[in-house]
């Protein structure tokens, strides 16, 4: 009785087709099927609802009866339940299933969310849109959406659905457009490590280089992956492509929107673990050298070496490790690093495999050690450049001053050792950052441009393990930081739209995670400054550094002391236990001004440089007043640095537009196809995917123009609209329909919905249609 016989007759055929979904997959929809002919509208018509098993999984249950309270509902296997009303939610009408937009879902909880994604990943539709950030789930194999054809497709505009390419293609067009700079987000948590960030960020340079290109720096610029990924990534239980640092490449363009250059930041606090393969450089040189350079270098196999034989795993299925070292060489080629320069960092990586065989032995009853001067210490000698005497002094001793005078203290056995292993961590952390400098010089061509530009960050994402030590303190924060940067700016896209549009709108302000930063940040009592201050203390231990924070810190409400050495922070991502065991050390830079001298006096070149460099940092400290009788060093710690690093990252992001893409980890075992619903939910709250969920839900998530809305639901009116113009058949529909006035809002363009009320319209519109299809095909009977 909804639809007069009139409107019948005008009803286009076509329109039944929008019943099915949106990708014409009707086997594949979950009921994926019209009614038959005689079947009772009702069954078609049952409204669904998510049911959460006792394990956390939500099934989709179909509801037979529902009585206030309590709700019958029948599960896919068959299974008949009847829990309590408040404990279901409300699941979206089939015309919603695979939206590329979850803001298009009626229902925005956090079962139609995973349902979608995993509709949507079973189909290869790798990405989607949560509003305005891009959602990628990781397909763990070779899917067909990259390449010249679709770069081509997204290019022409042919193409639209959530892409990578298409977020890149929006950046460029907006760059072009106005003098602004788009900053891409990568994130992701780096416990899901895996999840794909660094896969979809050289996607991105791919579009990037195929439109911004033709001068050739754009080869250049995607050379840099190699080179960077060889010196650190490295293979890790989670990701056989693990990156154990932040980059930042920020593409420079000229006013015709062709690459000028290019400018490489990153940023490091993990270390690759014991157990776990090393920077992948150190097995592909020693796969890969000719044997000139092995001879030169004196390399041996990989099982020789100390730093590499502690874990069992020496190459990667699949993997070449000699075909990508002549890959690195030609990268390093391409990138202008000259043939000496790359025996220079070929020497450097063979000093620090060949540090991690030197050894000492004990000398006197206060096991005091001397260098063991074998191949070892005389191969590392001759490849930094210096007198194994000076290099036994440098690591068996340290000097000192006490009230004035200069004192040298010998070494303990293990003092040594660590001694021997700051050396060789500072060496190649150093290496690393020369490697960058020489990258960044090489792409700076354009560097007089025009202020345009295109960043693209892939970071380490937040993590919670069982065991939280001083890396995941970092990361954290890091991402803390990152969430508020992320926040803000969702925040203020969301309403421009709403004030775009003239809508009625109240300013909804954001919840912003300023507590915790604040627990960090603030200076004298906050976690980061007192972390330093007990650093600098020669007393201080794990324990004494946790009851200091637990004595200061307490009346933060993001703070939570736990027993003994661990605190609790409540980041935005959730609770996070942290053991404080190690974070002193971790902190102190342990390098000692004797090895940074030793660097600065060898007779090779960068560890000269090397040596400037440090010493140029420990002249930027500030005065320590801490450190008044021990004048080893004075030195950045390294929670200070980072945070100085994260710093001058976040105040490059803060002048952008940026664009957020999340990467997913569907599932632990890196294999495609599987879809593990607890792993996803976790990462998308970790994200923030939700936030930005929960974000629409307080505004208006459905949108639709005055035109699509009369188009579909003008066939509902019991009577004509006043005019045939879209906005008065779609307020004539809005009132027939009793919709409150405060459910939606009428822009100049578009209605904007709240959620729920374009489902109840659906079901109204998907009831009337069934009951025309079997009024016309019982029309046709008749006729035949
Ligand atoms: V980590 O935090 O650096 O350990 P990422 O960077 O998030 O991590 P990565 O990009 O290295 O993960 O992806 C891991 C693996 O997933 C890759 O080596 C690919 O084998 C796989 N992957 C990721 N994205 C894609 C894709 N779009 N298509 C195919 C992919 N495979
Ligand atoms: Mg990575």
């Amino acid at each position: 009785a909804l639809v007069g016989a009139s409107k019948l007759a005008e009803l286009p055929e076509v329109e039944l087709q929008e019943v099915e979904s949106p990708y014409n997959s009707k086997s594949v929809s979950r009921e994926g099927r019209l009614l038959d002919e005689g079947e009772e509208a009702s069954s078609a018509s049952k409204l669904q609802a998510w049911f959460q098993l006792p394990n956390g999984e939500w099934q989709l249950g179909k509801i037979n009866k529902s009585s206030g309270a309590d709700t019958v509902l029948s599960l896919p296997n068959g299974q008949v339940v009847s829990p309590k009303t408040e404990t279901l939610l409300p699941a979206n009408p089939e015309i919603l299933d695979g939206v590329d937009d979850l803001m298009q879902l009626s229902y925005l909880n956090e079962p139609s969310v995973l349902y979608n994604l995993q509709y949507r990943y079973s189909r290869d539709m790798i990405y989607t849109k949560a509003g305005p950030v891009l959602v990628a789930v990781n397909p763990f194999k070779e899917v067909h959406l990259y390449g010249k054809r679709f770069i081509e497709r997204y290019k022409r505009k042919s193409m639209d659905s959530p892409h990578v390419y298409g977020i890149a293609d929006a950046a460029i067009k907006e760059m072009l457009r106005g003098d602004i700079k788009v900053e891409f987000v990568l994130t992701c948590r780096i416990g899901e490590s895996g999840a794909g960030k660094t896969e979809t960020a050289k996607i991105a340079m791919q579009y990037l280089a195929a439109l911004g290109g033709g001068s050739g720096i754009e080869n250049e610029i995607l050379q840099t992956n190699p080179i960077l990924e060889a010196f650190g990534n490295a293979k890790t239980l989670r990701n056989d492509n693990s990156s154990r640092f932040g980059k930042l490449i920020e593409i420079h363009f000229n006013s015709a929107g062709k690459i000028s250059g290019a400018l490489i930041q990153t940023c490091k606090v993990v270390q690759c673990a014991v157990g776990e393969r090393s920077y992948h450089i150190f097995y592909q040189l020693l796969a890969g050298a000719s044997l000139p350079l092995k001879e030169k270098l004196n390399l041996k196999n990989v099982q020789d070496y100390k730093y590499l034989n502690q874990s069992t795993c020496y190459s990667i299925p699949g993997i070449d490790d000699a075909d990508r070292f002549r890959s690195v060489q030609e990268a390093m080629n391409v990138v202008h690093i000259s043939k000496e320069n790359q025996d220079l960092v070929f020497s450097m990586l063979a000093a620090v495999l060949w540090l991690g065989n030197v050894s000492f032995i004990v000398i006197d009853n206060e096991d005091h050690v001397e260098l063991v001067q074998d191949e070892g210490a005389q191969t590392v000698a001759s490849l930094i450049g210096c007198d194994v005497d000076d290099l036994n002094l440098a690591l068996t001793t340290r000097k000192m001053k006490v009230s004035n005078e200069s004192i040298v203290q010998k070494l303990t056995f293990s003092q040594a050792l660590d001694a021997r292993d700051a050396l060789a961590k500072s060496l190649y952390a150093s290496l690393f950052d020369w490697l960058v400098g020489q990258i960044n010089k090489s792409l700076a061509v354009g560097k007089a441009c025009t202020g345009k530009s295109i960043s693209i960050l892939d970071i380490y994402g937040f993590e919670s393990f069982n065991k939280n030590s001083f890396e995941q303190f970092c990361i954290n924060y890091a991402n803390e930081r990152l969430q508020q940067h992320f926040n803000r700016h969702l925040f203020k896209l969301e309403q421009e739209e709403y004030v775009q549009d003239g809508i009625d709108w109240t300013k909804v302000e954001f919840e912003d995670n300023q507590d915790c930063l604040n627990l960090f940040e603030k200076k004298p009592l906050g976690l980061l400054s007192l972390l330093d201050e007990e650093s600098t203390f020669p007393n201080g231990t794990d324990l004494t550094l946790a009851n200091k924070l637990k004595q200061h810190l307490s009346s933060n409400s993001c703070f939570r002391g736990e027993r003994g050495k661990s605190f609790a922070v409540q980041h935005y991502a959730g609770e996070v236990a942290y053991d404080t065991t190690g974070f002193l050390e971790k902190n102190r830079d342990l390098l000692h001004m004797d090895s940074i001298q030793l660097l600065s006096s060898c007779n090779c070149s960068l560890p000269q440089i090397f040596a400037s460099k440090m010493l140029e940092q420990s002249d930027n400290m500030p005065p320590n007043p801490y450190r008044t009788t021990v004048a080893d060093c004075q030195k950045l710690s390294v929670a200070t640095k980072f945070k100085g690093q994260l710093f001058q990252l976040m105040q490059r992001l803060e002048n952008t537009t940026p664009h957020f893409i999340r990467c997913i980890k569907p599932n632990n075992s890196q294999l495609p196809s599987i879809y593990e619903q607890a792993l996803v939910l976790q990462q998308l709250r970790c994200c923030g995917v939700l936030e930005v969920v929960r974000i629409s839900r307080s505004g208006y998530p459905t949108r639709m123009s005055h035109q699509k809305f009369a188009k579909r639901y003008g066939f509902l009116l019991l009577e004509s609209a006043a005019s045939q113009e879209p906005l008065s058949v779609s307020i004539a529909i809005l009132q027939q329909f009793n919709i409150l006035p405060d459910m939606y809002q009428v822009g100049y363009t578009k209605l904007f919905f709240r959620t729920g009320q374009i489902g109840a319209l659906e079901e109204t519109r998907n009831r009337t249609l069934h009951g025309i299809l079997r009024v016309q095909s019982c029309f046709r009977g008749h006729k035949a």
